[in-house]
């Protein structure tokens, strides 16, 4: 006997059935699995499954950093994972704040121009990857805009220091894929003053990620100031972390008397006292022995600002 077509259609599982089951909103009310915190929205946190699922969750009784991975229970964000790593840093209020964990890698974003390449900020931030177990990466964005000469000789000191440069313009695309396969398979967190193009260079690598999406300021340039701090997955395998523009960075975290450590010309200077702290006291060759003097400077205010 041969079955109406309506029969046949009956047993067919209904496509649009099977569209609700596979498209049914996983809730991540609870999960054994360890969750990626992608970002702080106020007191909640969005929360990652390894499917890409999300959900935006309160926390109780863990305290949440982007990158951080976090266990979920009824609902609740309840505990987070030792950090492999962590960015740390020191503003004008109080205490030390945790801007991101488990990155591998720190990319210290600076501008050829606009806003003006400042190694003191460098200088910072190059202490804060040591100090928190990242590897840094100076990233010199707007390449397309002009290289002052002295950003040149700039980059080609902390090249010498054993910091690695990359040259890219987020606007032309020029460098972008050299960086992205630095990249692969690591975590990497973007930091460096508002304005120096950290949103669109995260853009360039993921296209469509970012909303660069903002008002147009007094000189009819695009505004898309970053608010909170987001983790992105790469294609290829790998994340960033783009970051809100910072303007003062502290690194009181650090110890005054491990400061030299991450200085790497200060290390093993033939100073008349071994714990010499390199202040310029008696039997210090510090001044004599450093070739950027700069560096010594920065090394000098830091000494002061660190307990
Ligand atoms: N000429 C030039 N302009 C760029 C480049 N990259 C970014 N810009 C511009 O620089 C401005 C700031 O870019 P953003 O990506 O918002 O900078 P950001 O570092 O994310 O800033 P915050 O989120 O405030 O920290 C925008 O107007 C961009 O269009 C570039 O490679 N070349
Ligand atoms: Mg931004
Ligand atoms: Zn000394």
């Amino acid at each position: 006997m041969r079955r109406s077509e309506e029969e046949e259609e009956a047993e067919r599982p209904d496509p649009r059935q099977r569209r609700h089951v596979s498209r049914r909103e996983p809730t991540l009310k609870s999960s054994a699995e360890w969750l990626e915190a992608v970002e702080r929205v106020g007191r909640w946190v969005r929360v990652r499954d390894d499917r890409g699922v999300e959900a935006v969750l309160p926390t109780r009784g863990a305290h949440v950093v982007v990158a951080d991975r976090v266990r979920v229970a009824e609902g609740l964000v309840v505990e987070t994972a030792p950090r492999r790593t962590v960015l740390e840093r020191t503003g004008e209020t109080a205490g030390v704040r945790i801007v991101a964990s488990n990155a591998d890698q720190m990319l210290i974003v600076a501008a050829a121009s606009d806003p003006p390449f400042r190694p003191g900020l460098v200088d910072r931030m190059l202490v804060a990857a040591a100090y928190g177990g990242m590897t840094p990466l100076l990233v010199l964005n707007k390449c397309d805009a002009g290289m002052p000469e002295e950003v040149l000789e700039w980059l080609a000191r902390y090249e010498a220091l054993g910091c690695p440069v990359a040259l890219v313009s987020a606007q032309t695309g020029q460098g972008v894929d050299e960086l992205a396969a630095l990249l692969v398979g690591k975590t990497s967190v973007l930091l460096g003053h508002s304005g120096v193009g950290k949103s669109t260079l995260v853009a360039r690598l993921i296209p469509g990620a970012v909303a660069l999406t903002g008002e147009l300021d007094a000189w009819g340039r695009g505004r898309h100031t970053t608010t909170s701090a987001r983790m992105y997955n790469l294609a290829g395998g790998g994340r960033v972390i783009d970051v809100p523009g910072i303007r003062e960075f502290g690194v009181g975290q650090v110890p005054r008397t491990e400061l030299r450590r991450y200085f790497p010309e200060l290390l093993d200077l033939p100073c008349k006292f071994r714990d010499c702290l390199h202040l310029g006291d008696e039997g210090c060759v510090a001044e004599a022995a450093v070739t950027w003097p700069e560096r010594l400077e920065s090394y000098r205010k830091l000494v002061e600002e660190c307990l």
